[in-house]
C-alpha cells in the first residue's frame, strides 16, 4: 500500500519505514497516525517481515514530536482521543511480533522520543538528539513517555528529562540506557541492517518469545515473569526451529531456522 508520510520498503526480510514529513522534521500529524496503524496491521500479519527498521526522512530528525500546527484546534477531548490512539498505536508497535530497531537520525522529541521507547533495539547517530519538550508546550508527553521512560531510565532520570524539557546528546542517550549504539551519521543505516541481519539468520519464532517474555515480565513481581519465562521455554520446545537448532549444534553446522 503506498502512503502519504511513510515510505515502505520490503527487502530480504527487512521492513525500512522512513517518516516521511521531512520539511515539519517528521511529526506526527493524524494522517501518519492513521498510515503507521494500516501498515502496523499489514506487518502483525506478514511473515515475510522478519525485521523492522524505523527511520525518518533527510538528515535532521527522526521525528520531532505530534505535529504542533494541529493542537490549537484541539479540544480537551479530542486530545484525550488523539493521545488514546497514539497511546495505542505505540503499544500496538512495542507487541509487533517481529523484532523493531530504531535507526535515530537527528530529533526524536515528544511523540519521536517515546517511538523509540518502543522500540526493541535503538541505534543513534551522533548528531541524534532526545527529549521530552512538552512541559515548553505546557503540555507532558501523552504517547507513553511518562510512563516508559520511567521504566526504562528511572523516576529522577525521567522526571528530569520531562520537567526540564531539555536534550540529551546521543552519547547521554547512551549512558542512560535510553540508546544500544551510537554510530557516525553515514554509517547508522549499514549499522542497523547489519544488525537486522543478524537478527533475521535467527529463528523468528524464538526472537518472538524471548521479546513476549521479557516485555510481559518487566512489569510483573520476579516469581511472576519467572513463570512467563518457564512457559515461554517450553513452548520454544514444541518448535521445529528448537528441533533444528539442537540437530544443527549436535552436527556442527549452521541450523536452517524456518520459523516454525
Ligand atoms: N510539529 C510541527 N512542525 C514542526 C515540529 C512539530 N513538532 N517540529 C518542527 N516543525 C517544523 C517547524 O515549524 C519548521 O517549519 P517551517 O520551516 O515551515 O517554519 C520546520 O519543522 C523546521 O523546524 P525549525 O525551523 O524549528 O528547526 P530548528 O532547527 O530551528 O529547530 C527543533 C528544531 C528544536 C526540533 C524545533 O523545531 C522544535 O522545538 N520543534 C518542536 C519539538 C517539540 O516540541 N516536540 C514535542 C511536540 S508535543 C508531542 O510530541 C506530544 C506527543 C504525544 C502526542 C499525544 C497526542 C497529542
Amino acid at each position: 500500500m503506498a502512503f502519504n508520510t511513510l515510505l515502505v520498503e520490503r527487502a530480504n526480510g527487512i521492513a525500512t519505514v522512513t517518516l516521511n514529513r521531512p520539511k515539519a522534521l517528521n511529526a506526527i500529524n493524524q494522517e501518519m497516525t492513521r498510515e503507521l496503524a494500516q501498515l502496523v496491521a499489514e506487518l502483525e500479519r506478514d511473515p515475510a517481515v522478519r525485521v523492522v527498521i524505523i527511520t525518518g526522512a533527510g538528515d535532521r530528525a527522526f521525528m520531532a514530536g505530534a505535529d504542533i500546527t494541529e493542537f490549537q484546534a484541539l479540544s480537551a477531548v479530542e486530545a484525550l482521543g488523539f493521545s488514546q490512539r497514539i497511546q495505542a498505536l505505540y503499544t500496538r508497535i512495542e507487541r509487533l511480533p517481529q523484532p523493531t530497531l530504531a535507526a535515530v537520525n537527528g530529533f526524536a522529541l515528544g511523540g519521536g522520543c517515546e517511538l523509540t521507547q518502543v522500540c526493541d533495539l535503538v541505534i543513534a547517530a551522533e548528531t541524534a538528539r532526545f527529549g521530552q519538550p512538552e512541559v515548553n508546550l505546557g503540555v507532558l508527553p501523552g504517547a507513553g513517555g511518562t510512563q516508559r521512560l520511567a521504566r526504562l531510565v528511572g523516576r529522577h532520570r525521567a522526571k528530569e528529562i520531562c520537567l526540564t524539557g531539555e536534550m540529551l546528546d546521543a552519547h547521554e542517550a547512551y549512558r542512560i540506557g535510553l540508546v544500544n549504539r551510537v554510530v557516525p551519521p553515514d554509517q547508522l543505516m549499514a549499522e542497523a541492517r547489519a544488525l537486522a541481519e543478524k537478527l533475521r539468520e535467527k529463528s523468528a519464532v524464538t526472537l518472538r518469545l524471548i521479546k513476549e517474555a521479557i516485555d510481559e515480565g518487566h512489569d510483573l513481581a520476579l516469581e511472576a515473569g519467572l513463570a512467563v519465562e518457564a512457559k515461554a521455554w517450553a513452548i520454544a520446545f514444541a518448535t521445529e526451529d528448537h528441533a533444528e537448532g539442537v540437530r544443527a549444534f549436535l552436527e556442527k553446522r549452521r541450523a536452517q531456522f524456518k520459523g516454525r
